[in-house]
């Protein structure tokens, strides 16, 4: 396994939309290893294949205290979303900054598991945020999406200026 590097905004990388698994083999599962210690090592809560510039289908997540509750959905599809909480969601393609997004409180996600099963599960509160969230990123969509121009920008402008400064520092 290997901790992979991650994919920063404004890299139009990030844009992709990614494809559809078929092939549920050891390579998946390497890429699945892949993400989780990358996932790990950034202390994230979840991340998408999208973000280490791997264009399918695939998403990890732990929101779990111990981190030891790992999650590994592949060709993930919202079946059912009810509700709408508002979480201050990060990005780890956007270090740094926070801001509160508008998502649905609960989600009923059909996907599968590395090997191929087919599993469906219900989730609610901050991990179905986190899905929702890397399920975006699948899309080509970030959190910032969300928010009104005007926000948007004033984030960018705070992103950019912590860039400067690290690189001065
Ligand atoms: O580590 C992460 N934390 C987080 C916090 C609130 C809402 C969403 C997230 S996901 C993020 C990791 C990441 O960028 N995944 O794509
Ligand atoms: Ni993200």
């Amino acid at each position: 396994m290997s901790v992979l590097s991650i994919l920063e905004f404004p890299d139009p990388r990030l844009r992709t939309r990614a494809t559809p698994v078929t092939v549920f083999d050891a390579k998946l599962g390497q890429l699945v290893g892949d993400l989780y210690e990358t996932m790990y090592a950034a202390n994230g809560v979840g991340l998408a294949a999208t973000q280490v510039n791997v264009h399918q289908r695939v998403l990890v997540a732990d929101m779990s205290e111990d981190r030891k509750q790992p999650l590994a959905l592949i060709n993930p599809e919202i079946l059912e979303r009810n509700g709408s909480q508002v979480y201050q969601e990060g990005c780890l393609s956007f270090p740094g900054l926070y801001a509160d997004v508008t998502r649905a409180l609960r989600v009923k996600v059909r996907a599968r598991d590395v090997d191929g099963k087919e599993l469906v599960v219900e989730v609610e509160g901050p991990l179905a945020v986190c899905i929702q969230h890397e399920m975006d990123h699948l899309d080509g969509k970030v959190f910032v999406d969300y928010l009104s121009p005007l926000k948007r920008s004033l984030l960018l402008k705070r992103l950019d200026k912590q860039r400067k400064q690290a690189a001065t520092a």
